[in-house]
């Protein structure tokens, strides 16, 4: 079994439900099963400023499945969503990304591993030191320290009303 690391976020529609229901999908996957997950967290849109703010979380998952066959059922969840695809970093009901596979390196057309752009986004590292603090991402240094940069970016733990 492998352990992997997705990254998930919504803005559009009932975005804390839409996270919410995908936590349960995941574990619905072939050979996965979701060991943990994060809070929900509220942030501030990254590279395409006149959007909704996201809601973000991150799950640990163990796997049978292979990274590319993991990536392509993950995309089929999105899809499920009703996942529109208008423009780069558009507003979306639901981003699934592989964010880490085991200590797997690829970079091919289709998968980069790790993904590329997490050691720098508050949205994942934040959600993903809550529940790997001590994960070491490639070279870059682990979840705690590198969250710890990024203290400007607009990232809050998600208050749930209370019933
Ligand atoms: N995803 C992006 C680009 N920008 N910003 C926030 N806050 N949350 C996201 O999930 C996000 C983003 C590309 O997938
Ligand atoms: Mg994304
Ligand atoms: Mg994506």
């Amino acid at each position: 079994m492998s352990r992997a690391y997705i990254a998930l976020g919504s803005n559009l529609r009932d975005p804390a439900a839409e996270v919410t229901r995908a936590f349960a999908e995941l574990d619905t996957l072939d050979g996965t099963r979701v060991i943990k997950h994060s809070s929900l967290y509220r942030t501030a849109p990254v590279g395409y400023d006149n959007q909704p703010d996201f809601i973000n979380a991150v799950a640990e998952v163990e796997t049978s499945l292979e990274p590319i066959v993991l990536l392509r059922a993950i995309l089929n969840l999105e899809n499920l969503h009703g996942r529109e695809r208008p423009f780069p970093n558009a507003p979306r009901v639901l981003d699934l990304d592989l964010l880490m596979y085991d200590e797997t390196m690829m970079h091919t057309p289709e998968l980069t591993l790790p993904h590329p752009r997490m050691h720098e986004r508050g949205f994942v590292l934040f959600p993903l030191a809550e529940i790997a603090p001590d994960l070491k991402i490639a070279d870059y240094g682990t979840a705690t320290d590198l969250a710890r940069q990024c203290a400007d970016q607009g990232v809050t733990l998600l208050e749930t009303p209370s019933t």
